[in-house]
């Protein structure tokens, strides 16, 4: 049997912390057959919710959940993880900028830098959920510089499983017979949601998505649209942001991370720029990846044509900008 394994979640007490630590503790995110002890981290005017969270996970009574940490502490909640999922951060209010959220999450993410690159087990695999998750991505980055890059990563999983759902909805097929969708650049409203590349399994084999649609002012314009406000039509509806899709999300980026893709099947994941694509180095950038044995690479050869680069790029500018307005607010 497998050794344990020590699983962190920050923001356990909000709302996609309620719905990702029981899909952890059964094995959605490490595999059925994988231990996990769950550390949590909560504000300290939080613990009596985080404690209650922590009564019920023992209350669910979980073969595979063999410990629970709940804590203010930040150096006892990254102590010795081997996976973090960073979901804790300053929430946007109404009537806060871009600007006012990274003044807020900067200090927060300058600390939990200092907490995993002292604290967390070494080559520790962790996920940025929290927005503006790109550039809390890269903030982490800065300030634990004896953590690996490729160790840091964000979360564009659940604009990625968005457009796999819409072009399942206007095929009518199966979600799980759509693949190889693209998010690109950040986790806004300037991603870029790209379907060129996807493929469908039909009763005539796997064709492409642009074949079998054919409408290119669906796939320019309202596609791309739909999953860039999709977040937007969530809060809408539910007077509350996505919390099930993106715990759901969260597990399915670290499982194909740490598991693998499925061979000819490749996922968006916000990861640190090497300058593919003509993507400026130096900022967290969503791409299409494949992952083996714990490793993800971008994958490579994709045809762009000027259309995906206008939208690329204005996804890189506007990184680019928040990248400057997060050194702003760096403390010394
Ligand atoms: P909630 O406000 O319900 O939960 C956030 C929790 O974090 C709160 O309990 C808060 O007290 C806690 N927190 C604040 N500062 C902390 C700190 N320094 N250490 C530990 N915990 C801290 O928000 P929720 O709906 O759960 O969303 C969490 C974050 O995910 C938000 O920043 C949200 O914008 C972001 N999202 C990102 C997505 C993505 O695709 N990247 C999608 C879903 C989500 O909107």
């Amino acid at each position: 049997p497998k050794q344990p394994v020590k699983v962190l979640v920050t923001g356990a007490a909000g709302q996609i912390g309620y719905a990702i630590v029981a899909m952890i503790a059964r094995g959605l995110m490490l595999g059925p057959d994988q231990p996990v002890v769950l550390h949590m981290l909560g504000i300290p005017k939080s613990a009596e919710t985080l404690n209650g969270v922590r009564m019920e996970l023992i209350d669910a009574a979980l073969p595979l959940l063999r410990g629970v940490v709940a804590t203010s502490d930040e150096a006892e909640a990254f102590r010795g993880v081997n996976f973090a999922v960073l979901i804790g951060g300053w929430p946007r209010k109404e009537g806060m900028q871009r600007k006012d959220l990274i003044a807020k999450n900067v200090p927060i993410y300058q600390s939990q830098a200092s907490a995993l690159q002292q604290h967390a087990a070494p080559n520790c695999k962790v996920l940025v959920v929290a927005n503006p998750a790109n550039t809390n991505a890269l903030v982490l980055k800065e300030f634990a510089p004896a953590v690996p890059a490729k160790n840091i990563t964000c979360l564009t999983r659940l604009d990625h499983n968005r457009a796999l759902g819409q072009i399942s909805e206007k095929l009518g097929v199966h979600v799980g017979d759509v693949r190889n969708a693209i998010v690109w650049g950040n986790h806004s409203s300037t991603q870029f949601p790209d379907a060129s590349h996807a493929t469908a399994r039909t009763q005539h084999g796997e064709m492409p998505v642009v074949e079998l649609i054919a409408d290119e002012k669906w796939l320019k314009e309202e596609f791309v649209s739909v999953v860039q406000q999709r977040g937007e039509a969530v809060i809408k509806a539910r007077k509350q942001s996505s919390s099930l899709s993106a715990a759901s999300a969260d597990c399915d980026h670290m499982r194909d991370w740490i598991l693998g893709t499925p061979k000819g099947t490749w996922v968006s994941m916000g990861v640190y720029s090497d300058g593919s694509y003509g993507v400026p180095e130096g900022i967290f950038y969503s791409f299409p990846v494949t992952c083996d044995k714990g490793e993800w690479s971008i994958v490579q050869g994709l045809e762009v044509d000027d259309f995906a680069r206008s939208k690329m790029e204005l996804s890189a500018n506007e990184l680019d900008e928040e990248r400057s307005m997060a050194y702003e607010f760096v403390s010394s």
